[in-house]
């Protein structure tokens, strides 16, 4: 921690970036720790390859979040909630990395490899145990001294509330509700945040959630309740891949399955993969989707197929998963 603030105390420029398809927990904490370090007089810019979601548009300062950003010296990168530059999914980031002086990393997924394996001045503060990155940006900046503005809060509340799927999932720890609490104290509001989370879907969201619902399939021999939502799907009835975040979880309630899977043909002719389960279950998914080139938690992780020739059909890999990991 001590480390991490030499870091940041002795560099002007900040550039803070996060893993492609940002989620909550990415956004909240990026724009948290922008906000925290522009109130002690740093510089900071923040950088996503992918656009950020609209649901979160209710988050202050979103526009901030910029998809083009010109390779310039940096005295510091901040990398959150990933801990390999090649999780940005930025095409040429060693031309925009190439430059800065030094590098922390704040994550909370398990790993055994990280930029600091590759880069000399480097500062990690990684906990898999803690709920999100989110948490791990507010100790930092309370170490700090920093004042936790309501922006602040709000951001961050959100990183924690869609990293434990609105306080639900097993990773909800009394170290997640303080800080939820120290949050409200400064203004924020959990019910807002939920209700801009997940009251916010389109008719058309909510019928394309049908049809999904409607193609589960479960396997009684291994467990698996699996779904599937086609590009055409998307496209006939006009919704954005990001209006699917929470349907895995919504397939994950079905009590006899040892864990759900939904996979999703977005663009560029990829196939992804969402993958959950439950404590009780005994499952960890984590194992299947790094089997699968992805990774992520013990109950909650992804991978990504390239599909560019269209060779694979969803039923090819949901094969493909029972080979090889059941
Ligand atoms: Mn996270």
């Amino acid at each position: 921690m001590q480390q991490a603030i030499n870091l940041i105390q002795s560099s002007e420029n900040i550039l803070i970036l996060s893993h492609k398809n940002p989620d909550g927990d990415a956004i909240g904490s990026m724009l948290g720790s922008a906000e925290g370090l522009k109130s002690i007089g740093k510089k900071v810019k923040c950088f996503s390859k992918d656009i950020v979601p609209s649901v979160f548009d209710f988050l202050p300062e979103v526009s901030q979040i910029k998809n083009k950003i010109n390779p310039e010296h940096q005295n510091l990168i901040v990398l959150l909630d990933c801990a390999l530059f090649s999780r940005t999914g930025i095409d040429g980031i060693e031309d925009i990395v190439s430059s800065f002086d030094n590098l922390l990393i704040i994550d909370h997924h398990p790993k055994n490899k990280t930029e600091c394996d590759n880069v000399k001045n480097c500062v990690e503060i990684i906990d898999h145990k803690t709920s999100s990155t989110a948490v791990l940006v507010f100790n930092l900046l309370k170490e700090m001294k920093i004042n936790i503005s309501k922006d602040i809060a709000n951001c961050l509340l959100t990183g924690i509330f869609t990293d434990t799927g609105g306080f639900q999932h097993n990773n909800t720890d009394s170290e997640s509700l303080q800080a939820a609490a120290e949050f409200m104290k400064k203004g924020s509001r959990v019910d807002k945040i939920a209700k801009n989370i997940f009251s916010t879907k389109s008719l058309a969201a909510i019928k394309l959630w049908g049809i999904a619902l409607e193609r589960i399939q479960t396997d009684p021999e291994n467990g698996m309740a699996v779904s599937y939502i086609n590009k055409s799907d998307m496209d006939n009835l006009g919704v954005k891949e990001e209006e699917l975040m929470g349907l895995v979880n919504v397939i994950n309630t079905i009590s006899d399955a040892k864990f759900s899977l939904l996979l999703t043909e977005s663009m560029n002719n990829k196939i992804k993969g969402s993958l959950r389960s439950e404590e009780y279950k005994g499952i960890d998914v984590s194992r299947i989707a790094r089997s699968l080139g992805g990774g992520g938690h013990k109950l909650a992780s992804g991978f990504e197929i390239n599909n560019t020739d269209s060779s694979k059909s969803v039923e090819e890999i949901r094969k493909a998963i029972l080979k090889n990991n059941l």
